[in-house]
């Protein structure tokens, strides 16, 4: 009889062997909570979530408005820079490329910027954003996020490290320049592919 720790062992072989963990990255079981800084509260009569920057027109959604958008559904990997991936997220809300749609951006929109409570940024490039894995979520397997996960709404960006993955979203800022975010700026990777191991360093 094989105890746990060894199988989850040979578990974890057999995905490397799929390709499915990205190098320097270990599996987790767990949801790690990480962030800098205290977890916001909700004032859902202040709350709004903003498009801004270079858009015709700013816009903006209130928590009742927001929740009244299609959702979808997606369960995907996720992977942090400190090192751990997790394996089959369930994450629900509106579809990034969908939500894209309600506004009309300018042409020399080129990168987004989503700001979070508390000053948090994190940048990406806007076509990053509408690949079809991206969401502006709100659920995580079927349940509304838990406050430390981002409640009431988060970006989720799989295909790049988490931290790119803005907890408590406030607004989306496009720009026609990249503007480095909270750990770009403190030195983590502008791009911050997992596949390509850009943890720390501009390129
Ligand atoms: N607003 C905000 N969002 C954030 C962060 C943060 O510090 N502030 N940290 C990021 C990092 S480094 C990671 S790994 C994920 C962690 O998400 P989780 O706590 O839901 O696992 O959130 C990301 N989103
Ligand atoms: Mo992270």
């Amino acid at each position: 009889m094989q105890n746990d720790f060894l199988s989850r062992r040979d578990e974890e072989k057999r995905m490397k062997e799929e390709g499915r963990i990205p190098p320097g990255q270990a599996l987790t079981q767990k949801f790690p909570v990480l962030h800098y800084g205290p977890v916001p509260r909700f004032d859902e009569a202040n709350w709004k979530l903003r498009v801004f920057g270079e858009v015709e027109q700013e816009k903006s959604w209130t928590w009742a408005e927001f929740q009244q958008l299609p959702t979808i559904r997606i369960t995907t990997d996720i992977h942090c820079v400190t090192g751990w991936s997790k394996f089959d997220t369930t994450w629900e809300g509106p579809l990034f490329r969908d939500f894209f749609k309600l506004f009309d951006v300018k042409p020399s929109a080129q990168y987004v910027i989503a700001h979070a409570e508390h000053g948090f940024t994190a940048n990406l490039p806007l076509d990053v954003l509408l690949e079809d894995d991206v969401l502006l979520a709100w659920k995580y397997n079927g349940e509304y996020l838990d406050p430390e996960h981002g409640f009431p709404v988060r970006l989720v960006v799989p295909q790049r490290y988490f931290w790119k993955s803005a907890k408590w979203l406030r607004g989306l800022e496009f720009s026609s320049e990249d503007k480095p975010g909270f750990w770009e700026q403190a030195g983590y990777h502008n791009e911050g592919d997992p596949w390509q191991e850009q943890r720390y360093g501009r390129r």
